[in-house]
């Protein structure tokens, strides 16, 4: 409590002391002038006691209500610190950040491992300082620099009329009044220019823009469909945009109108009407009357008042739904990145083990096709792949997963159809008779082909066969595996792998 409320209250209950002090002098006195009357005497205690008994309830009273319209308001308006991030979002976005940094921890590669980690760091020091950024993204020449040495109120980057002005992003600090955050506000090069520097600028430009919490979207002119794309994509992964459009001083007020309703007619649906701001950030040199040159102020009140309404309004929110999205988008990023790392590694151990397969096929050849499909299958190589996607089977559910698997195979006459396609292959390159002798074999390792890629699908998706079962991925895996490009390559191998010691066993034997 300040000092000076002390001394007030001290005072107070000074003089409240002095004043209750002085009336119980006078109503004692009064008391005892009347003592010649009980009756009168009594009447006053009986009204001093009624008096008092009306300020205690009165006090009570009070108290309560005060208490109960406190809790009211209280539970009306959750209080936020205005500095403050909702909890619940910066607790999502910590734990989704939590989340990220154990599926980062688990990519081999060093580089990407730290690239990646350094990015949660980052995005954790955004969420810890909690600056609004503002990013203004747009086509080349769109006037997004023009826009930024308007708000900042002097020239911060060069402006010009040809592409490309702008290379790199910009960053200029910004307070708003009524607001605690910093904003930053960054410039951005435009996109959609030529050639291949300006198709490395746009990629700089587009990165800036998903990091943005609030996007300032410029236009000159109508939306063209290049540049509708982009803007529709950021506001589909949830990116708060306002579209400006800029250059209002070469358009008559009508013009203007026309194609500022156009323009909302264009992002109906994901972004509000009022958010379609129509501003001049560098307006052209007018002449007066006299002839004399004239530079008119930037014209951008509409866009900086509909900024402090959203910023006021959901900076906050924005801030935080932005770190959010962030960590999801980061996530998803090492997501893919293990999905890829784990693919290969399952990869490796179906070519290893199809060959294995097939020299144990060649060796002894099966009486009946359809065992094929079961025998070429391993179970060693189930439960190999599902250790590679963290899932723990014993080989008893490896033999049975391997089974079942077979006997889909089997059932799908994929055995008929590979041996035939395989034969087909093989007899371009080696003598008929060697191809009788090689084909179950062959067959054996691109049976086991089929199955492990068919695994690597059921791992990926969490032990799941998906909708259409395991008969629709079997059949997805011999679609993509009859391509002539994979087949010629397959066939160079199997020659290898499986022909050539085959072929070298006749003629030791011959
Ligand atoms: N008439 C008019 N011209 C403008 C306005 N704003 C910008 N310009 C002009 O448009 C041209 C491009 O402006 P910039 O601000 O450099 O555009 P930019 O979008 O930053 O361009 P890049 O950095 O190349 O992508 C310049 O010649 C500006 O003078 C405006 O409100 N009215
Ligand atoms: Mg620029």
């Amino acid at each position: 409590m300040p000092l000076s409320r002390i001394v007030t209250l001290i005072i107070g209950l000074i003089v409240i002391l002095a004043l209750t002090l002085w009336l119980i002098d006078s109503l004692s006195r009064l008391y005892w002038q009347l003592s010649y009357s009980p009756l009168l005497g009594n009447l006053l205690l009986l009204l001093l006691i009624i008096l008092i008994g009306c300020l205690i309830a009165a006090f009570v009273y009070y108290v309560l209500v005060l208490k109960n319209g406190e809790e009211k308001t209280r539970r009306k308006r959750p209080r936020v610190k205005p500095s403050q991030i909702p909890a619940a979002k910066s607790d999502a976005a910590s734990s989704t950040l939590e989340a990220v940094r154990q599926q980062v921890s688990q990519i081999q590669d060093e580089v990407t491992r730290q690239a990646l980690l350094s990015r949660t760091r980052e995005i954790e020091a955004n969420l810890a300082r909690g600056e609004i950024q503002v990013v203004v993204f747009g086509t080349g020449s769109a006037g997004k620099t023009s826009l930024v040495n308007a708000i900042m109120g002097r020239i911060v980057g060069e402006v010009n009329a040809p592409m490309g002005t702008t290379q790199v992003g910009e960053t200029y600090c910004l307070r708003l009044k009524g607001l605690e955050r910093k904003i930053l506000i960054t410039d951005t090069p435009g996109i959609l220019e030529p050639g291949v520097a300006g198709t490395e600028r746009e990629e700089l430009a587009r990165v800036l823009a998903t990091q943005a919490d609030l996007l300032l979207f410029v236009v000159d002119n109508d939306l063209r469909k290049s540049e509708y794309q982009p803007l529709r994509g950021l506001a589909e992964i949830g990116k708060r945009s306002l579209l400006i459009l800029n250059k209002t001083d070469l358009y008559t007020d009508n013009d203007k109108e026309v194609i500022l309703a156009r323009l909302r007619e264009r992002v109906r649906g994901f972004i509000a009407t009022n958010d379609v701001v129509a501003i001049a950030a560098n307006p052209q040199i007018a002449q007066l009357e006299t002839g004399e040159p004239f530079q008119p102020e930037p014209d951008i009140m509409p866009l900086l008042r509909r900024m402090a309404v959203i910023l006021r309004a959901e900076g906050e929110d924005l801030v935080a739904d932005n770190i959010l999205l962030q960590s999801l988008r980061l996530g998803e990023e090492a997501r893919k990145l293990i999905d890829s790392q784990r693919r290969r590694q399952a990869d490796k151990i179906v070519e290893r083990y199809q060959w294995i397969g097939a020299g144990v096929v060649s060796v002894t050849p099966l009486p009946m096709v359809d065992l094929l499909a079961t025998a070429a299958i391993n179970a060693q190589m189930v439960v190999e792949i599902g250790r590679v996607y963290g899932c723990d089977l014993n080989v008893e559910r490896g033999k049975e997963l391997a089974l079942s698997l077979g006997k889909t195979i089997a059932g799908l006459g994929i055995v008929k159809g590979a041996i035939q396609l395989l034969s087909t292959a093989l007899q371009l390159n080696v003598a008929t008779y060697i191809v009788g002798k090689a084909i179950q074999g062959v067959t054996a390792a691109y049976l086991t082909r089929i199955a492990g890629k068919s695994f690597i699908e059921y791992f990926r998706h969490d032990q799941d066969w998906g909708d259409g079962g395991m008969t629709e991925v079997v059949q997805e895996q011999f679609k993509i595996n009859q391509k002539d490009e994979f087949i010629k390559v397959f066939i160079q191998e199997a020659i290898a792998k499986v022909v050539k010691p085959l072929s070298d066993t006749f003629a030791e034997k011959e």
